[in-house]
């Protein structure tokens, strides 16, 4: 089986640096059903901490709203912006997260090991009673919400990560992972041109790999949702505002190619996807925290995002998008922008 938390072996995650290259998480523990790394799955004791602008933070939301974990594990919602400690509660009331009552995500990290060298990064989950960041291993996370936090889904979340299918899962996710969700990071920061290349070309050969999969079939594994849906969409949303223009990811935009840009659609429509996405903390975040490659930090207003509610007409392919279970209650907080 490959690996699929796909982590690169090491490296680190400073942009900047002349290859780019993703660091491996540094707090790995799991929260598992029988708690072997002293981190039981509970409902209430956890807090997921975000930033809407993040493909790899915006999985978990993803996951979170599939699987009904809402009530089980509540959300903390950083600024887009980092300042020089990071992540930081300023949306909320006072510049506090009201239940972990911290201003920076980096108190959780520091609660958990003081001076630990590694960047402050989303998602994180922390524990609410001691305060302590438990992980950050945005690779693990959602698999872990698909299976190890089955005894607190909601009746009817889909099986997201089926065992049958978890080579296949595997296999597709590390292409669409080195060359999709980490390709266009590794294209956006290069800085010598011929890196940059290699990191467009590959974007895009995946891409057209993947739009041909999806041509006559609704999902990518199987014919329901999976984790590696997830994975993908994160990467097609975020597309057109920001791998696009600021990562120059230019060949083409989503909304050139007629099955990726109808797939996209379709998974925005559904329940859990769309309802989880933040246009503006997206361009704000890319344009505005990246200095390095938007030094002016203007942040451009398009794309037109009209067409995201469009017909998709990816029904006729079939599918079953939940299985046997059910969609989950559209968003109370009916978040969808478009
Ligand atoms: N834990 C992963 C990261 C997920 C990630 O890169 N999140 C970004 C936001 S999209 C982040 O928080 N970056 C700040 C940092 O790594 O210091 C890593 O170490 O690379």
């Amino acid at each position: 089986m490959s690996n699929p938390t796909g982590s690169e072996p090491d490296g680190n995650a400073a942009y900047g640096h002349t290859t780019f290259k993703r660091s491996r998480s540094h707090f790995a523990d799991r929260i598992t059903a029988d708690g072997r790394d002293g981190w039981p799955v509970e409902a209430g004791r956890y807090r997921l901490v975000v930033s809407r602008a993040c493909p790899w933070a915006s999985r978990a939301l993803v996951s979170r709203r599939l699987l009904g974990l809402e009530d089980a594990l509540s959300l903390a919602v950083a600024d887009p912006i980092q300042d020089d400690r990071s992540w930081r509660f300023t949306l909320d009331e006072g510049g506090r997260d009201p239940v972990l009552g911290i201003a920076y995500l980096s108190e959780a990290y520091d609660a958990r090991e003081r001076g630990y060298p590694g960047g402050v990064s989303v998602p994180a989950i922390v524990d609410v009673p001691s305060g302590k960041l438990v992980t950050n291993d945005f690779q693990r996370i959602t698999l872990d919400f698909a299976t190890e936090w089955t005894a607190l889904h909601r009746s009817g979340a889909p099986d997201l990560y089926p065992e049958r299918l978890r080579d296949e899962i595997d296999e597709v996710m590390d292409g669409i992972y080195r060359d999709v969700n980490n390709g266009v990071y590794r294209a956006g920061f290069a800085t010598e041109q011929d890196e940059y290349e290699a990191a467009y070309r590959a974007v895009f050969r995946r891409l057209d790999l993947v739009s041909e999969r999806l041509a006559d079939r609704r999902y990518l594994v199987g014919d329901t949702l999976t984790e590696a849906d997830i994975r993908l969409f994160t990467t097609l949303v975020r597309f057109d505002a920001v791998y696009h223009g600021h990562f120059k990811c230019n060949r083409s935009k989503l909304t050139e190619d007629p099955v990726l840009w109808a797939y996209a659609r379709d998974l925005f429509q559904t329940p859990g996807f769309g309802d989880t996405v933040d246009f503006d903390h997206i361009k704000q975040h890319y344009y505005r925290v990246h200095t390095g490659i938007n030094p002016t930090g203007i942040v451009p207003l398009g794309p037109d995002l009209s067409g995201w509610g469009t017909p998709h007409r990816r029904e006729q392919l079939g599918g079953r998008p939940f299985g046997d279970g059910t969609p989950p209650e559209p968003s109370p907080s009916g978040r969808t922008r478009v």
